[in-house]
C-alpha cells in the first residue's frame, strides 16, 4: 500500500482500484417492501450481513432535502462549519480523522447522536438550530424519523423470519426512549487527480463492522461501497439512490449468537468528479441494554459464544478500538 506525502492527504491510504475492485454484485440481496420475503432476509443477514430494500415507501423528497442540505452545509468554510455543528468528539464535525484513536479517510462528516425519545437529532441539531440552519434541521429531522421507522420495519421482518413470538422483540431497542442510536452524514470530496499512479484511489472510509444493532444507509449515486464476504473477498455495490442498503451490526450478530453476521464494510473512491454523500442511521440499544443471545435463538446445550455485556460497555470498548479492529472478538468466550 502507498501513502501519498502531498500534508492534505498524509496518512490516507491511495488503493489499487483493480486489484481491489469487487466480484459479481448480482450477488447482493435485495428486499422488496412490496412483497418482503422474511425469509429471504433473515437467509441475507445468515450469510452476508448486508442486503439493499426497494420499494420502502419513503419519499424521494425526504432523502433529495436531506442531500441538498447537507451539500449546501459542507459546501461552507471549514470554520463556519465547526462553529455550526462542533468539532466532531465524537458527535459533531469531523473532517478526514474517524474516531479517537488515529483513523483516517477522505472525507468530511455530521455526527450525531438521534435517541428516539429526544428532538430526532440533539444535540447537533439544536447546536446547528441555533446557528440558524432551520431548514436543514429539518430535513434532519423528517429524515431520521423516516429512516427509524423503516429499520423499525426491517427488524420486525427479521423477528418475523426468526421466528420469534414478539413482533417487536429488536425493534423494541430502536424505539426505546433510552435507544443510544447515531445519525451520519458523509460528504466525500471528489479524489484529486491522481496523475502519478493511474488507476488508484483513496480510502474514503476504512474497512469496519458497525457496533450497533442494525444501519440503514442511503447514498447519490457515486458508487465507492464494497462489503466483504464470507470467504474475506470484496464485493463493490452499486449505488442507488432511490434504494436502502441494511447493514447487521455487531449487537444484532451477538443477540443471534453469530448466526446473523456484522459485515465488514468499506468506502473506496476513484475518479469523480462528483462528491459521494451518504446518510446512515446507525439504530442501538439502550446503554443498559444487556447484549446476550436471545435464548429463544439457542438450541439445546448451544452455548453463548459471547460473554455478557451491557451496550455501554460494548460502545466504550468500541472507542478503544482503531476502525479495521475485530471489537467483537474482546467478547468472545470460545
Ligand atoms: C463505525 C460505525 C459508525 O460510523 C460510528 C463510528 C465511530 C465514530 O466514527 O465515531 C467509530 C467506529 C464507528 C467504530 C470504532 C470507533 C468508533 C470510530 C472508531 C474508530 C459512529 C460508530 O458507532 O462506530
Amino acid at each position: 500500500m502507498v501513502v501519498l506525502q502531498k500534508p492534505a492527504l498524509e496518512r490516507i491510504s491511495l488503493v489499487n482500484l483493480h486489484a481491489r475492485q469487487g466480484v459479481p454484485l448480482a450477488r447482493i440481496p435485495v428486499v422488496d417492501l412490496l412483497k418482503p420475503d422474511a425469509t429471504a432476509m433473515v437467509r441475507a443477514c445468515e450469510e452476508m450481513g448486508f442486503f439493499k430494500v426497494t420499494n420502502h415507501g419513503i419519499p424521494a423528497g425526504v432523502m433529495t432535502r436531506l442531500e441538498a442540505e447537507a451539500l449546501a452545509f459542507f459546501s461552507q468554510p471549514q470554520r463556519d462549519k465547526e462553529r455550526a455543528a462542533g468539532v466532531a468528539c465524537p458527535v459533531g464535525y469531523g473532517n478526514k480523522k474517524i474516531g479517537p484513536n488515529g483513523d483516517v479517510g477522505w472525507l468530511e462528516y455530521l455526527l450525531m447522536q438521534v435517541n428516539s425519545g429526544r428532538d430526532a437529532a440533539e444535540p447537533v441539531s439544536a447546536l446547528l438550530k441555533e446557528n440558524g440552519a432551520v431548514s436543514f434541521c429539518g430535513a434532519l429531522v423528517e429524515y431520521v424519523a423516516a429512516v427509524r421507522r423503516l429499520a423499525c420495519r426491517v427488524l420486525e421482518l427479521l423477528a418475523e423470519g426468526l421466528g420469534l413470538a414478539q413482533r417487536n422483540a429488536l425493534s423494541r431497542l430502536l424505539v426505546d426512549e433510552e435507544s443510544d442510536s447515531m445519525f451520519r452524514l458523509n460528504h466525500y470530496p471528489p479524489c484529486p487527480p491522481m496523475s502519478g499512479a493511474p488507476g488508484f484511489g483513496l480510502t474514503g472510509f476504512g474497512e469496519h463492522t458497525d457496533p450497533q444493532v442494525i444501519s440503514v444507509l442511503r447514498s447519490n449515486n457515486i458508487n465507492g461501497l464494497q462489503i466483504s464476504l464470507r470467504d474475506g473477498s470484496w464485493v463493490s455495490v452499486p449505488a442507488d439512490q432511490s434504494s436502502f442498503f441494511v447493514n447487521v451490526g455487531d449487537s444484532l450478530q451477538v443477540m443471534t449468537n453469530g448466526r446473523f453476521r456484522s459485515v465488514r464494510h468499506r468506502v473506496l473512491l476513484g475518479s469523480s468528479t462528483e462528491p459521494r454523500v451518504s446518510m446512515i442511521y446507525f439504530g442501538g440499544p439502550p446503554p443498559g441494554e444487556k447484549l446476550a443471545p436471545l435464548p429463544v435463538l439457542m438450541a439445546d446445550g448451544e452455548r453463548s459464544l459471547y460473554r455478557e455485556f451491557t451496550w455501554a460497555e460494548y460502545k466504550k470498548a468500541a472507542y478503544n478500538t482503531r476502525l479495521a479492529d475485530n471489537r467483537l472478538g474482546l467478547f468472545e468466550l470460545w
